[in-house]
């Protein structure tokens, strides 16, 4: 093989092995009339990392939509941020319901 051979074929692999980006899931958390606004607030800095201004612009955009996106994640990092808010939420008798959606 010569070398133009060899580049050659390093060209056709690069073409063939497409990049991959790992498919990724919204979590989105849902407004109620009964869940305490400030308790949305602290679970959202706890559960998604979000500093206590951020938080409570998501939790107002909640409030006032109807629903707001915590975070995007590949699938099992969602399930369990989920699980965390539903868990949370049962724990002190909220009504607060949490979704993932493909993207
Ligand atoms: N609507 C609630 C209230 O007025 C506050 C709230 C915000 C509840 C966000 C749930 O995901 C939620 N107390």
């Amino acid at each position: 093989m010569t070398q133009a051979d060899l580049i050659n074929d390093l060209k056709l692999k690069e073409a063939k092995t497409k990049p991959k980006l790992p498919r990724t899931y919204k979590v989105i958390v849902l407004n109620d009339d009964y869940t305490p606004m400030e308790f949305v607030v602290d679970l959202i800095q706890k559960v998604f990392k979000k500093t206590s201004d951020e938080a409570t612009r998501i939790m107002l955009q909640i409030h006032t939509k109807g629903i707001g996106i915590c975070g995007i994640y590949p699938l099992e990092i969602a399930e369990t941020k989920m699980n965390q808010v539903l868990n949370l939420a049962k724990e002190s008798q909220h009504p607060l319901q949490c979704i993932i959606e493909k993207i």
